[in-house]
C-alpha cells in the first residue's frame, strides 16, 4: 500500500530534508504534494526522475492527502491544523504550536512510540535539542530513572531555517574579506562568533528553547517531575547540534554500563577514542541519521552523576528524520486514522 503525502514549506531546510529521505528510505510514496508560500509556487523540484511544481498552499491543498508533514513554522501550522485535520490526512507537525497540548502526542519514536496511538489527527515531533538529548539519555532512564538532567547546547545555524546558514555563510566570507557581516535573519553576526539561544526570554530569565527542553523532554519520557535546567547557546556550525549533559541518578550509574547500554541503544552510535581525544563532532554527525555519543564520564562533582557529550544533525534526526518515523510508524501499526476515544 502507499499513500498520499504532502509536505507543508517544502522548501525549507526541514522541508527539503523530508524530500530527501522519502526517496532514501523508499517511503510508500503514491502521491507527493509540494506546498510553500506563493513567493516559491511555480519553482520545481525533482523526485525520484519526476518534475514536481510548487504549488502555493490554499484551502483545498489537503483534499485527497493521507500524511503532511508540516515544517513551514507555528503559526502556518495553526492556521492550517484545522483543514488538514477536517481532509482527514494525520498532520506531522515540526512546529511548538502544538506540542504542550495534552490530546497531541510527542512523539520520539525511539523512546515513546506508543504515545502515537491516541492521536487525534496531529501529532507533533519535539524541538531538535530535545529529540538529540531524549535518544541518549533515554537508554539510561530506562534503567535507572534519572532525577536531574544539566543540559548545555551548541547550537547550529540551521535551527533557525534555510536562510540563516546561507547567512554564516555570507558572514564568513565578509569577515573574511575585511567586510562587516550583516544579520539580518539572526540577531546578531554569527560567522567567528557564538549567542545565548535567539528565542524569546521569558520573565523566568529561561529562553523559550531552553523550556522546550525542560517540558517536551518530561512530557516525551512520562515523567513530569523530572528536574532539568538547560543553557541553550547558537554557535557557527551550520547543521549539527552539540549537547554536554550532565546527569544525575539517586545512585551510581557504572560508566562501563553506560557505555554497553549506548551500544545497543537504536538512534545511537558511540564515538569514543580516548587515546586520540577524538569524540563527536557536527561535522562527523553531518548527513548521520544516528545521534553520535561520547565521552561518557563519571562526574567527579557527584557520585551518582554521568557526563556526556553528544552531536546530532538538526535537520535529520532532530526534524525530518524523526517525523519521518513518526509517518513509518503509524503505517506500521495501522494508526493513521485517529484513534477513537473511549466515552466520545
Ligand atoms: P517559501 O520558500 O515559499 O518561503 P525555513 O525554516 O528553512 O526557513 O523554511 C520555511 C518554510 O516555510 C519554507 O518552505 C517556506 O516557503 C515556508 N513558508 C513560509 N511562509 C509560508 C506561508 N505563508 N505559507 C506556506 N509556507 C510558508
Ligand atoms: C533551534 N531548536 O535550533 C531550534 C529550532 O521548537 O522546533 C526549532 C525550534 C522548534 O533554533
Amino acid at each position: 500500500q502507499s499513500y498520499r503525502v504532502a509536505i507543508l514549506g517544502a522548501t525549507g531546510a526541514v522541508g527539503t530534508e523530508l524530500l530527501e529521505l522519502l526517496d532514501q528510505r523508499n517511503f510508500p510514496v503514491s502521491e507527493l504534494k509540494l506546498l510553500a508560500s506563493p513567493r516559491s509556487a511555480g519553482s520545481t523540484v525533482m523526485f525520484q526522475g519526476e518534475s514536481l511544481t510548487i504549488e502555493a498552499v490554499n484551502e483545498s491543498s489537503f483534499n485527497n492527502v493521507d500524511i503532511v508533514l508540516a515544517s513551514a513554522g507555528g503559526s502556518i501550522s495553526k492556521q492550517w491544523v484545522k483543514d488538514i485535520v477536517a481532509a482527514g490526512a494525520v498532520m506531522i507537525d515540526n512546529s511548538s504550536a502544538f506540542r504542550m497540548q495534552p490530546d497531541v502526542p510527542l512523539v520520539v519514536p525511539e523512546v515513546n512510540p506508543e504515545a502515537a496511538a491516541a492521536h487525534q489527527g496531529v501529532i507533533a515531533n519535539p524541538n531538535c535539542t530535545t529529540i538529540l538529548m531524549s535518544v541518549a539519555v533515554y537508554p539510561l532512564h530506562q534503567v535507572l530513572p534519572i532525577r536531574r538532567i544539566v543540559a548545555s547546547t551548541y547550537q547550529s545555524a540551521s535551527g533557525a531555517g534555510a536562510r540563516a546558514m546561507e547567512e554564516v555563510k555570507k558572514q564568513s566570507i565578509a569577515i573574511l574579506q575585511g567586510q562587516e557581516p550583516k544579520a539580518e535573519i539572526l540577531p546578531y553576526p554569527l560567522a567567528f562568533n557564538l549567542f545565548p539561544h535567539n528565542s524569546k526570554l521569558e520573565a523566568s530569565g529561561y529562553c523559550e528553547e531552553e523550556l522546550k527542553m525542560v517540558n517536551e523532554t518530561r512530557k516525551i519520557f512520562g515523567a513530569p517531575d523530572l528536574r532539568i535546567t538547560a543553557t541553550c547557546v547558537r554557535v557557527p556550525v551550520l547543521r549539527a547540534h552539540s549537547e554536554a549533559i550532565n546527569l544525575e541518578f539517586d545512585s551510581p550509574f557504572a560508566v562501563e554500563k553506560a557505555r554497553e547500554l549506548l551500544i545497543q541503544a537504536p538512534g545511537v552510535q558511540l564515538v569514543e577514542d580516548w587515546d586520540a581525544n577524538y569524540f563527536p563532532m557536527p561535522i562527523d554527525a553531518s548527513g548521520k541519521d544516528d545521534v553520535l555519543v561520547g565521552r561518557i564520564r563519571q562526574d567527579i562533582s557527584n557520585p551518582n552523576g554521568l557526563e556526556l557529550w553528544l552531536c546530532g544533525d538538526q535537520i535529520r534526526k532532530g526534524a525530518a528524520l524523526n517525523a519521518i518515523q513518526i509517518a513509518e510508524l503509524l503505517i506500521e501499526k495501522n494508526l493513521l486514522k485517529p484513534a477513537l476515544v473511549a466515552n466520545s
